[in-house]
């Protein structure tokens, strides 16, 4: 089959894995295991509530690393990860290491990114000049899809959240043929084009991205009207505007699959899995770690098959 699926569960019980991302108590430096490129999130301080995501295709999968990303492809898909340390200021790092990763797509000859995943420790502190880390890691994305070998037409779908540990770790998928779609969300303002009160440079990324055989990738969701945030405080409201927000991307939230909802704090979770309960059928991960703003509370993800 060669639908991209993305499934939580043990990856021995997948075939041809393209990609395994671990999230648990630990983080570590993206490597091949297994004959499987494998990356550990610090996410969970629970051992219980570990999870790990299998992202597959079914056909066999080529793996590799280079400059300390590792990557697994397939022929039409390639998964890749790698890791920025922990560092005073980030943009110079994370311009490096996503144009590292940009051009090892371009070498393996799959250069049209659809989905990239962010994770920022001290997400919302200050880097050593004042200056909030997420906006510093948004910088240095910013930068190296300024000077990307990419295609420049679309961006990808993404999620940028905190960790538990400091540096950045990122994964990503990316095609080796054009066809995918980036979509916007008509609620929101593009985050590309959030105004500079949010930061020196704006998020780079899609609200989501269709794929050709018509997956569609959902980026992280949050309760954000406009380019504003909606209902800071208010853990209920703000899940609802996001469900809402989700709703207006994907026409039947029952059937998304590989959701993840990451909550604030640890006092929220009840509540929040009691309203995602009523909508999401599917396994839905929840993970407590901080968000891009410091007055969301809650983010939602998920692929529609
Ligand atoms: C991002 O900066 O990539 C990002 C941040 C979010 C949600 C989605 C994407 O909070």
């Amino acid at each position: 089959m060669d639908r991209l699926r993305c499934l939580f569960g043990d990856p021995a019980a997948v075939p041809h894995p393209l990609g395994v991302v671990r999230y648990g108590t630990v983080a570590t430096a993206p490597s091949v295991r297994s004959g499987t490129p494998t990356v550990d999130l610090h996410l969970v301080r629970d051992p219980a509530q570990a999870v790990t995501e299998v992202w597959t295709t079914d056909r066999p999968v080529s793996v590799g690393s280079r400059d300390g990303i590792a990557f697994g492809h397939d022929g039409r898909y390639v998964f890749c990860a790698g890791r920025v340390p922990a560092a005073a200021r980030y943009a110079p790092g994370v311009r490096q290491a996503y144009r590292r990763a940009f051009g090892l797509l371009v070498d393996l000859g799959y250069p049209y990114v659809v989905r990239m995943w962010n994770f920022v420790g001290r997400i919302n502190e200050p880097n050593a000049d004042g200056l909030e880390i997420y906006r510093d890691f948004c910088r240095g994305r910013a930068e190296a899809f300024d000077s990307s070998p990419l295609p420049r037409d679309t961006l990808p779908a993404a999620t940028g959240v905190g960790a538990h540990t400091e540096g950045v770790t990122f994964y990503l998928l990316a095609r080796r043929a054009a066809g995918h779609v980036a979509v916007e969300n008509h609620r929101q303002v593009p985050a590309y084009h959030y105004p500079d009160r949010y930061g020196p440079r704006p998020p780079s990324f899609a609200r989501a991205s269709r794929l050709p055989d018509g997956e569609l990738l959902i980026s992280g969701t949050a309760s954000i009207l406009g380019h504003a945030t909606v209902h800071p405080g208010d853990v209920v409201a703000q899940c609802r505007t996001t469900l809402a927000n989700l709703a207006t991307l994907a026409a039947d939230l029952s059937a998304l699959q590989a959701v993840k909802v990451y909550v604030r704090h640890t006092g929220d979770l009840d509540a929040v899995r009691r309203l995602c309960t009523e909508v999401f059928v599917g396994d839905v991960a929840y993970l407590v770690t901080d968000l891009c703003r410091t007055d969301l509370l809650v983010e939602m993800e998920g692929m529609s098959p």
